[in-house]
């Protein structure tokens, strides 16, 4: 499947678009599939476990890889980069996860982020926030700021001051407004890696919110990281040391 012109000049315009991904009986299925996964990752010493998210389930489990190489998601990373691209990363929330102001072409170089809600997401347990249209001016890359690796945690105070000011910025001087994110369960937001997002406050601590992001980069994008598999649409997989599927968030470079 492709998107269709209007949903590509909408993406191109404000820097995302909600499109229907998965059936209810699929979001159920996938919610009982992450309550295992959730079990194992409690249970099993993986290294660099982190504590608001699953990071990267895809490596080990079966589903998580499934759903990251679906074709139509593959599909629609493809045509919005406009180029032959690899899917990276998994996430899986249970919960909002109040992440402050970020671009995801920080973290992952040129990315596409297709972030799948499996039940309703709404302020009350907390969604994401976007600034509209923020795709368009500033983007801060590690190298802008001096920061060898954007993946390793302890930069994240100096990014997130940084970014602050950016967000502030273009509210002030683009006049840029920001927009809830608010689905149905088993809609998407596909992202923009240089749309400014946040994580809301959770209102309803008690609520789950549970979700799933796919990243799919540019072929050509810088990817540093030794020992962190890129995956082709067929399964395949590129890494330049060595896939150790218990490290699930393989940072060195
Ligand atoms: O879901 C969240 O709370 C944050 C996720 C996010 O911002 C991201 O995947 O880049």
């Amino acid at each position: 499947m492709k998107l269709t012109n209007a949903e590509v000049n909408q993406f191109r315009k404000i820097g995302y678009i909600s499109k229907l991904i998965f059936k209810d009986s699929e979001c159920e299925f996938y919610k009982n599939n992450f309550e295992k996964v959730t079990k194992i990752c409690s249970k099993i010493p993986f290294e660099n476990k982190s504590s608001d998210r699953i990071m990267n389930p895809h490596f080990f489990d079966e589903t998580s890889k499934k759903i990251l190489l679906n074709s139509n998601l593959f599909n629609y990373a493809k045509q919005l980069l406009n180029c032959e691209v690899y899917a990276v990363q998994t996430m899986f929330f249970e919960r909002g996860s109040e992440q402050t102001f970020h671009q995801d072409d920080f973290y992952l170089n040129n990315t596409i982020g297709i972030w799948i809600a499996l039940d309703d997401v709404n302020e009350l347990n907390g969604s994401i926030c976007v600034q509209m249209e923020s795709q368009k001016y500033d983007v801060i890359y590690p190298e802008t700021i001096g920061i060898n690796n954007p993946q390793d945690l302890k930069n994240e105070e100096t990014y997130a001051d940084i970014m602050n000011s950016v967000y502030v910025h273009n509210k002030k001087n683009n006049e840029l407004k920001d927009k809830i994110v608010k689905l149905k369960k088993g809609y998407a937001v596909i992202l923009d890696g240089r749309l400014i997002h946040w994580g809301l406050p959770v209102i309803d601590k008690e609520k789950k919110r549970r979700v799933i992001v796919n990243h799919y980069i540019d072929a050509k994008s810088k990817w540093p990281y030794i020992n962190w598999p890129k995956y082709c649409s067929n399964g395949d997989y590129k890494v330049q040391n060595n896939f150790d599927k218990m490290n699930l968030h393989p940072n060195k470079i």
